[in-house]
């Protein structure tokens, strides 16, 4: 897929790691996005992907590569895409997310992307940014260590994507706008697929259900994916333990376990040694929810299969993982998540230059005088960072920074909620009424932030999984309840937080990130459950430019998107 450019010329003194490690490639794909048919799915609508796959194409690069990716709009709508977890080091330009750093790629049209990569190893994935799109429009990104380095584990027998998605059996485009209309609840997505089948437990042929081979004695490396769009996920494998050693491309120190909790837009890489009795067992993922709301209760399966082994056991069995609300089987997870202590990982900031404290809520806004709205009392459903409901604007929010134009947005995103009230404890009937804007945090080059994210109760509490376009950060701290100035930065992990870039925010509760604000641009922020995001559960921050050219936002690459 790639053409490589070899630096072998730069001479033959350099010592072999010095030299392989400037030996970065160079790989060009190309996306056609176009309307398909997906009988396996029991689809009974046309849904757009891209080269009519789905899952979509992998990206596969190693370390610090760089890939241009065109993509071509032979669809309906305008659709832009997103590199979720690559950093793009000054280049937001081809960070994707619509009218926050381009205007969609109309029908008709194309635009190359240049993604860059940099620090980034494991796992990763892109998705369409543009409302619902990412429903269909997906697929892996798999970075390998640079050429010459290892796995920091046993090479594994071989590697295999695995990509958890949500299935609707419907126009996404028309579901969420027709919930945006009237301001309610989306309807939950009808299943949930395993590389694009939804398996056994659901209305379909059992043909429609993906079958992973393995040899005895094996060991296979899973790079797993969620791009669910609405529920956090638990996945187990029927009779296997096994190891995570990465998640969002940054190495774990390994954690042994029978179940996974995974939120959408996470990345876990997965070890699974085929060492029990040659049969068939079921591989299945189901939701971790616990909000009113209402949410997909179905489980999608998949078949491990040893080679050798013909035909499949009258019973298949099946994982049993953790009860839909259990909660603390989430956080017997979650606490385990420790980075794989290294050198790189002493760069976790011990202190910070600048702590911005958000509260995350889900709320309502009064209805139109001439619209019935079908939220709570009559409402419209909202939902706000800092009681900020953010409208998305009409044109792009990196343009307008980088041309210095006005009336785009406004760049006073406070640094803090703007009443402080008992946020995990207040009466789930109360709510405030969220400030509809378009406020962006501004942020200093170089500056140590701290990022409090304050859950409250106000709405449908629920768990978010917060998510930072251009950035991964280490997760310092977490907990239940309200983030405490005195108590809650006594708990932190400054040794081995996980450093990531999409974190979940317990129902009720608060956690605290740190990063260097080392790459310039404009960069979205936003709960990566899809219908928070469609109300308004976002923010974007800026950073500026440092002092040279080196620590400086790029030029425009030719040929962005206008707005219409
Ligand atoms: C997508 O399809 C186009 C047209 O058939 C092809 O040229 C391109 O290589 C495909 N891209 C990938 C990533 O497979
Ligand atoms: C999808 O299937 C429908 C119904 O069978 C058909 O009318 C339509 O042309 C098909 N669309 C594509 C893109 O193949
Ligand atoms: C399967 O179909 C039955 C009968 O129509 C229905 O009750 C059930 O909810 C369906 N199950 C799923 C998972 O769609
Ligand atoms: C698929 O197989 C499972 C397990 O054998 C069975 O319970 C289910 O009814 C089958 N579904 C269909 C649609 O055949
Ligand atoms: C998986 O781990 C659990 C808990 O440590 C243990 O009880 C169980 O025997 C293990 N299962 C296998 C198949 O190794
Ligand atoms: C979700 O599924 C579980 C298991 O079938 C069931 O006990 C629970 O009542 C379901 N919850 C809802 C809200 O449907
Ligand atoms: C969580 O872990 C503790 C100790 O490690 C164990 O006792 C408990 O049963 C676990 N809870 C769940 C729900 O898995
Ligand atoms: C951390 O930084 C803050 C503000 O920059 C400062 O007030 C505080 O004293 C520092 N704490 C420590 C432990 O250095
Ligand atoms: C509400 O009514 C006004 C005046 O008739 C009209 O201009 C506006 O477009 C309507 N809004 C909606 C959302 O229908
Ligand atoms: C982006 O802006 C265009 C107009 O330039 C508008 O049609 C589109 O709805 C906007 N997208 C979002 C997600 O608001
Ligand atoms: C932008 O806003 C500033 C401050 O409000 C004002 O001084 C300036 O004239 C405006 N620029 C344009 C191009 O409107
Ligand atoms: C924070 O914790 C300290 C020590 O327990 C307590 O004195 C203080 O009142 C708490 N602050 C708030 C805002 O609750
Ligand atoms: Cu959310």
């Amino acid at each position: 897929m790639g053409c490589r450019i070899l630096l072998l010329l730069l001479g033959t003194f350099f010592l072999d790691g010095l030299l392989l490690s400037m030996a970065a490639d160079v790989h060009h794909y190309s996306f056609i996005l176009k309307e398909t048919n997906f009988t396996r799915l029991c689809f009974t609508k046309p849904m757009l992907t891209v080269n009519e796959s789905f899952p979509g194409p992998t990206i596969l690069v190693r370390k610090g590569d760089t890939a241009f990716v065109t993509v071509h709009n032979d669809g309906k709508y305008g659709v832009t895409i997103h590199w979720h977890g690559v950093k793009q080091p000054r280049n937001s330009w081809s960070d994707g997310p619509e009218n926050i750093t381009q205007c969609p790629i109309q029908p008709g049209k194309k635009f190359t992307y240049e993604v860059i990569f940099s620090d980034e190893e494991g796992t990763l994935w892109w998705h369409a940014h543009s409302d619902w799109s990412r429903a269909t429009v997906h697929g892996h990104i798999v970075i390998l260590p640079e050429r010459g380095k290892t796995y920091p584990f046993p090479k594994p027998y071989a590697e295999q994507t695995i990509f958890l998605g949500s299935w609707f059996n419907t126009d996404v485009k028309e579901l969420i706008d027709d919930a945006m209309a009237t301001g309610s609840d989306p309807e939950a997505s009808t299943g949930f697929t395993i590389n694009g089948w939804p398996g056994a437990l659901y209305n379909c042929s059992n043909e429609t259900i993906y079958t992973l081979g393995v040899e005895y004695g094996k060991t296979y490396l899973l790079r797993l994916v969620s791009g669910v769009m609405n529920e956090e996920m638990f996945f187990g494998i029927a009779g296997h333990n096994f190891t995570v050693v990465a998640q969002d491309a940054a190495y774990l120190k390994p954690i042994v376990t029978s179940y996974i909790m995974i939120a959408p837009g996470q990345t876990m890489d997965i070890l699974l040694t085929a060492n029990q009795t040659p049969s068939y067992y079921y591989i299945a993922a189901s939701p971790f929810f616990d909000s009113n709301a209402p949410f997909d209760n179905t489980t999608t399966t998949a078949i491990l299969r040893y080679t050798k082994v013909t035909s499949a056991p009258s019973t298949i069995p099946m994982p049993s993982l953790p009860f839909v609300t259990n909660k603390k089987a989430v956080d017997n997870f979650t606490a385990q998540l420790r980075a794989l202590a290294s050198k790189k990982h002493l760069s976790v900031p011990k202190n910070f230059t600048e702590r911005i404290i958000i509260s995350v809520s889900v709320n309502q806004l009064p209805c139109e005088a001439n619209v019935t709205c079908g939220g709570p009392n009559g409402n419209r459903l909202a939902a706000s960072l800092n009681n900020i409901s953010f409208s998305t604007p009409t044109t792009d929010i990196l343009q307008a920074y980088y041309r210095n134009l006005n009336d785009t947005y406004e760049d006073d995103f406070p640094n803090q909620p703007p009443v402080y009230f008992n946020f995990s404890g207040v009466d789930t009937e109360l709510y405030l009424l969220p400030e509809v804007g378009t406020k962006v945090k501004m942020i200093e080059y170089g500056a140590s932030i701290e990022i409090v994210y304050q859950g409250t109760n106000v709405g449908n509490a629920e768990n978010h999984p917060m998510h930072l376009h251009g950035y991964s950060f280490h997760v310092v701290g977490s907990a239940y309840g309200n983030w405490n100035e005195t108590t809650s930065p006594a708990t932190y992990n400054l040794v081995d937080p996980p450093e990531v870039n999409t974190v979940g925010i317990p129902k009720n509760g608060w956690t605290a990130i740190r990063f260097v604000a080392n790459n310039p641009g404009v960069w979205f922020m936003h709960c990566h459950l899809e219908r928070h995001a469609s109300w308004g559960m976002n923010s974007v921050i800026i950073v500026k430019n440092g002092p040279t050219k080196g620590t400086s936002i790029r030029r425009p690459p030719p040929n962005l998107p206008v707005c219409a």
